[in-house]
């Protein structure tokens, strides 16, 4: 590391230090009128809400270079902290203030029909924080901030609109559609926490339209944060990833995943991708502990999910009677990890009732050292008569040193 590179990263150090003080410490406290009043009235209000009119004061900022920073709105939207009349003037919404008293916690929202025109601008339903039970679609439409924007980010704050079908876990009831980017897979269910990388395509190309379609009854709620993504930027996912991770350990699931009712979705096609950190050469992972079950289900794709299921693996030209055809994940040559020697055959394709990389009844950590780390998850259209409750998938992962065999 050269000199240059010693300051660029100390200074993002600084930035990263003063950003989390601002945003643990600003807008904490908000006024008794608050920004939901303007567009919700009052019946968002529970007897719950954090309400108090001091906030705190930060002498740090007198020597943080001004400009928008992030804050956090008493009910959970991160906001930009800006001047008040900045905030008004951009159709933002005042949540209070922050940066000891510099500014506003200024929120933007778009419901159905909206046009987001401001970075980390969220998508709610109407009524949100109430649910919604309307049926048709509801859109909002992204214009770029920036020519060189070549990414969205979507999280999935709060996400539940209605299930899959039970018979073939297809979204004929509600549908969440993104348009006018590279393909992305649809999807229905509960999925909150969850997120998406969408390619936003080079320049001003056509905007990116983002519909929930919802009919028949059900009490859904959704607000997605949507962050756009500089194409330079160290934030932006590697190409063709659905779902990107960084850091050393962590948790990829499917969408509308849960040990109890969640329903693997079907028609899904596409890449979970972790970043290889320095020094990292392969990768474990192990089936998440499922609390809620005798028998696992952390990991059901394919089979009665009912009764005890094995693991299936491989499939493509190879077909024998355990290959996974229909559905399946694909993890680049995985072995289990108890194997050895360790150069012994490996597998691609996994399926089945319980997480491993051999055919069995015992879950086991599966490693690979194929880079970069890809997670391809596949699901056709049927799943009835042979397939029934199958969960999809959660997983953890660890990132293994290249010391450690790799
Ligand atoms: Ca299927």
């Amino acid at each position: 590391m050269n000199i240059l590179e010693r300051i660029f990263l100390s200074k993002q150090s600084a930035l990263l230090f003063y950003s989390i003080v601002f945003l643990s410490s600003a807008c904490a406290k908000v006024d008794n009128t608050s920004w939901k009043d303007f567009l919700f009235g009052t019946k968002w209000k529970s007897s719950t809400s954090p309400v108090s009119r001091d906030y705190r004061f930060l002498p740090i900022f007198s020597v943080v270079p001004m400009g928008p920073a992030l804050c956090l709105a008493p009910s959970g939207e991160v906001g930009s902290c800006i001047p008040n009349k900045d905030c008004i003037i951009r159709g933002g919404i005042p949540a209070g203030p922050c940066g000891g008293g510099y500014g506003i916690c200024c929120v933007f929202l778009q419901t159905c029909g909206g046009i987001i025109r401001e970075n980390s601008t969220y998508f709610v339903n109407p009524n949100h924080p109430d649910t919604y039970d309307g049926t048709g679609s509801c859109q909002v439409t992204v214009q770029k901030v920036h020519p060189d924007i070549c990414q969205l980010r979507l999280d999935l704050d709060m996400f539940s609109i209605a299930p899959p079908e039970p018979v073939n876990h297809l979204c004929t009831q509600d549908q969440l559609l993104v348009s006018g980017s590279s393909p992305v897979p649809t999807i229905c269910g509960t999925s909150s926490g969850d997120h998406m990388y969408i390619d936003a395509g080079l320049g001003q190309s056509n905007p990116i339209v983002l519909s929930v379609i919802t009919s028949g009854t059900f009490p859904r709620i959704w607000r997605m944060r949507v962050t756009q993504i500089h194409c330079g930027s160290i934030g932006r996912a590697e190409q063709g990833c659905l779902q990107y991770y960084t850091g050393i350990s962590g948790r990829v699931r499917s969408f509308n995943f849960n040990t109890v009712s969640g329903r693997q979705l079907s028609n899904q096609d596409y890449s979970i991708c972790v970043r290889t950190e320095r020094n990292f050469c392969g990768i474990q992972y192990n089936a998440c502990p499922d609390l809620e079950n005798n028998r696992s289900r952390s990991f059901t794709l394919s089979g009665n999910s009912n009764n005890p299921t094995g693991t299936m693996v491989g499939g493509g030209t190879q077909v024998t009677q355990n290959a996974c055809i229909q559905d399946w994940l694909l993890i680049g040559c995985m072995r289990s990890a108890d194997r050895i020697p360790p150069q012994s055959a490996c597998e691609d394709r996994v399926c089945g009732g319980t997480f491993s990389a051999e055919v069995g009844m015992v879950q086991k950590t599966v490693q690979s050292s194929v880079r970069p780390f890809r997670l391809y998850f596949h699901t056709d259209g049927i799943e009835a008569p042979t397939d029934i409750d199958n969960r999809g998938f959660c997983l953890d992962y660890v990132q293994q040193p290249c010391t450690n065999g790799f």
